[in-house]
């Protein structure tokens, strides 16, 4: 909204120039969506607590039970800031902000719908495994087929390290993308059982995908550093500075002990966001380095439950996801969080990395 009211000024006021920088109104939309989620954050709690929107604790690790009734559904803060961010910084004309947006909102909505179910109806299955992965579906093939049909779109796959290995993956480039937004989406939502943990990933894959996709939009940055150039894809820099800021408002208050978890909605639509930015900016393996924290938490739920079949109720972890591994061996949770986190880090800079090695 900013871009369109104000940008236009320039004319007479130069210094309504500024409007025009992606970097400038990215730098604003992630303090907007923090200030947002820092100042409604206290209310929107205490209402999540007044209309009973607890969070249902299993009773298989026995440090949780503190937990029991801390509201949840604080993806819908997220969900307020980062739209009412884009909203105000983003160039509303730009087809890939729209694109971001429904793909936030797609994912949101499914989280939501599980959520609802669980809380509301207590109903503690929620959504359907089955019914969550057709909508998560559904939401990846829309946008998807929808990209393909925009210029600088192709079916070729990316390889980090390996710039001049770009091996088109045809048919089964649909079936791929899907994959990794759907793989995203439930990895956070893995991820999500310590306070802090998925959403301080989130943070760093976010600001890590900020990077690329400017670098994507922007021909002589890209030219340069020999990745796909996208025209006008830079624009969602603004939506990923959003999610930054967003990520940084709740974390202010999910932060060890948590007044807050985000539920479904929440991790649901962050990582369905993630794994669009990386299919949009044509960095999809790359988001299996920056997200790799993600990657693991999947990967040890996938052995636990493979093991346990195959043995006949053997494990390889006390506990699957691996974050609850950790638990029952008596680390704090606050230690696993912030060493988690350095991994987090350690990750998104070995990502970063690939831009300049091939
Ligand atoms: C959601 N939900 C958290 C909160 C959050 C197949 C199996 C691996 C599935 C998995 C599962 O259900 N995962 C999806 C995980 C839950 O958090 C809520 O859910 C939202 C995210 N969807 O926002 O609303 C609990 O996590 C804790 N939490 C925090 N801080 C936070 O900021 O402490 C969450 C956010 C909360 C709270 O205690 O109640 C969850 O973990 O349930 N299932 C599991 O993860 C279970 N693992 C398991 O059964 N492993 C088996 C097999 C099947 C692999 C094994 O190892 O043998 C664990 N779930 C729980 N306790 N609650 C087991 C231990």
């Amino acid at each position: 909204m900013f871009y369109h009211l104000l940008y236009p000024l320039s004319d007479v006021y130069s210094v309504f120039n500024v409007f025009r920088y992606i970097t400038f109104r990215s730098i604003y939309a992630l303090l907007t969506a923090l200030l947002l989620s820092i100042v409604f954050g206290p209310r929107f709690i205490c209402w999540l607590r007044k209309i009973k929107f607890g969070q249902y604790i299993q009773e298989e690790v026995s440090c949780h039970e503190k937990k029991q009734g801390t509201p949840t559904m604080g993806g819908l803060l997220i969900a307020f800031s980062v739209l009412t961010s884009v909203l105000l910084w983003g160039d509303l004309t730009n087809k890939y902000i729209w694109l971001s947006i429904f793909v936030f909102v797609g994912f949101g909505l499914v989280g939501f719908v599980d959520d609802y179910l669980k809380v509301v109806k207590k109903n503690n299955k929620g959504l359907s495994a089955r019914g969550k992965f057709l909508g998560q579906v559904i939401v990846s093939v829309g946008v998807v087929t929808l990209l393909l049909t925009l210029p600088g779109y192709d079916t070729k796959l990316l390889v980090p390290f390996f710039k001049n290995f770009q091996p088109d993956l045809g048919l089964f480039y649909m079936p791929f993308a899907v994959l990794v937004m759907v793989g995203a989406s439930n990895g956070v939502n893995l991820t999500d059982g310590l306070d802090g943990l998925a959403i301080g990933h989130t943070i760093v894959c976010a600001a890590c995908f900020a990077l690329f996709i400017y670098v994507s939009g922007h021909i002589h940055l890209a030219r340069y550093l020999q990745i796909a150039y996208i025209p006008g894809v830079g624009e969602v820099t603004v939506f990923c500075a959003a999610l930054v800021g967003a990520g940084l408002g709740f974390l202010w208050f999910n932060a060890h002990p948590a007044d807050v978890f985000m539920g479904d909605v929440g991790s649901l639509s962050l990582g369905g966001s993630l794994g669009f930015m990386a299919v949009l900016c044509k960095q999809e393996l790359v988001l299996v380095i920056v997200g790799g924290l993600f990657v693991i938490e999947t990967l040890s739920v996938i052995l636990q439950v493979g093991y346990f079949k195959l043995t006949n109720g053997k494990r390889i972890f006390k506990m699957a996801p691996i974050h609850h591994h950790f638990e029952l061996k008596g680390i704090p949770e606050s230690k696993i969080i912030v060493r988690f986190w350095i991994l987090s880090i350690l990750l998104a800079l070995i990502a970063l990395s690939t831009l300049k090695l091939r």
